[in-house]
């Protein structure tokens, strides 16, 4: 069998754009409450960071991970570390949201990492290709949480035509495919959209296969 897909019948996509494909909805506020708790758990053993890009700008967005690699960005540049900065290991990543990686990835491998983002009113994320694994033919599973968020929709190199689609909470996306190494991006955040988060912001989580 290849490493990439699996036999189970793939449920269709809402809505799919140049091979972006999204399930909106997919998550029922009861399993997105559950995703949100067992967030809560990583970021406590695992707190969030404020990133720094290579060239030293602070990032917007908050992050940690869990699973048995992290994504960390900082001025030796972006990468993927077995341990959090503070020296430990990174929590697991929940049941609750390996299962949304195996209904909806059709890969048989599991994911290495799961990226927390966490994005205030004001965050943003921009346009970039998620190249930092090893296995492109390997799916990225995105999950969405809370405040809802403009999503752009690039090409496989920067610049040209973009389409821009609302995330809502308990979308799931999946980049893969032709569609893996476009560039994408969040432009902002639709502060109050959301009751799933008391203070209000967002929360995105992406599932990735490493290495
Ligand atoms: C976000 N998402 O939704 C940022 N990357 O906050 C991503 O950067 C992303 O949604 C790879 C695959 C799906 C994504
Ligand atoms: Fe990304």
């Amino acid at each position: 069998m290849s490493q990439h897909k699996s036999n189970l019948p793939q449920e269709a996509p809402t809505l799919s754009i140049r091979g972006v494909d999204l399930w909106e909805s997919w998550l029922s506020p009861v399993k997105q409450r559950q995703i949100l708790e067992d967030i809560r758990t990583i970021v406590t053993k695992a707190p969030l960071l404020e990133p720094v890009t290579p060239s030293g700008k602070k990032m917007s967005v908050r992050m940690t991970s869990a699973g048995r690699l992290g994504w960390v960005s900082d001025s030796s540049g972006y990468r993927y570390e077995a341990n959090h900065p503070y020296g430990t290991n990174w929590p697991p990543i929940p049941q609750s949201v390996l299962e949304v990686w195996e209904l909806l990835s059709g890969s048989v491998r599991s994911p290495d990492c799961c990226l927390v983002n966490f994005y205030q009113p004001d965050a943003r994320m921009g346009m970039h290709q998620d190249r930092d694994e090893v296995d492109f033919k390997q799916p990225v599973i995105s999950i969405s949480l809370g405040d809802e968020a403009l999503f752009r929709i690039g090409q496989k190199t920067r610049g040209g035509k973009t389409d821009s689609i609302w995330l809502r909470s308990g979308d799931v996306l999946r980049l893969g495919g032709e569609a893996r190494l476009i560039y994408h991006g969040i432009d902002r955040i639709n502060s109050g959209s959301s009751p799933l988060l008391k203070n209000g912001g967002r929360i995105n989580l992406t599932l990735r296969v490493v290495s």
